[in-house]
């Protein structure tokens, strides 16, 4: 059993835009079983590799309600997408903040699986959301980059002061003092 940390915005590291996997090997379906424990200890739909400070593009996803629809996601790319709309979405990596966002309701992905094969799926509402959301992870792009300026400056001070609360024994260690 291997829980992996989650990042947490603002963590500059969530910036980072992740590699191509090169080899899909044993090594890398290791860490994409702890990307699951990780994930379902955490109550996630989705988990970018980036998340877990691994800037290879590799996500998963499952959005059942029973834990039985594990998907993996390796080099993934949209190769469509149709109908643009609306929906809430949440970020483990944003923890609590629940915001709009717009993008295609449905989209054509491509990948290579857990046993390193090609493939190609179509995925709609809450799987094309969250595979989009995935991606723009792999991209070093969080939700929060949707919304305006004063949101976001909302949020972080929110997730600051949550932290501060928290004691986070992972916050970074402050060279200069609080610029409040
Ligand atoms: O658990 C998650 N829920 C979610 C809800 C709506 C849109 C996207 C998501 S993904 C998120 C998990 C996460 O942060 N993945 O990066
Ligand atoms: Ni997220």
């Amino acid at each position: 059993m291997t829980r992996l940390t989650i990042l947490e915005y603002p963590d500059p590291r969530l910036r980072t835009v992740a590699q191509p996997v090169e080899t899909v090997d044993d090594e890398l379906r290791t860490l994409i079983d702890a990307m699951f424990e990780t994930m379902y200890a955490s109550k996630g739909i989705g988990l970018a590799a980036t998340q877990v400070n691994v800037h290879r593009r590799l996500l998963v996803t499952d959005v059942s309600e029973e834990h039985d629809r594990p998907l993996v996601f390796v080099n993934p790319e949209v190769v469509a997408r149709e109908e643009i709309g609306t929906a809430q979405e949440g970020c483990l990596s944003v923890p609590g903040i629940y915001e709009d966002v717009e993008r295609a309701q449905r989209i054509r992905v491509r990948a290579l699986g857990r046993d390193g094969k090609p493939f190609e799926m179509d995925a709609e509402g809450l799987l094309a959301v969250c595979v989009q959301h995935e991606i723009d992870h792999l991209d070093g792009k969080l939700f929060v980059d949707y919304l305006s300026e004063l949101k976001r400056q909302r949020i972080r001070k929110k997730l600051e002061k949550e932290r501060k609360l928290r004691g986070n024994e992972r916050a970074p260690v402050r060279s200069t003092a609080p610029a409040i």
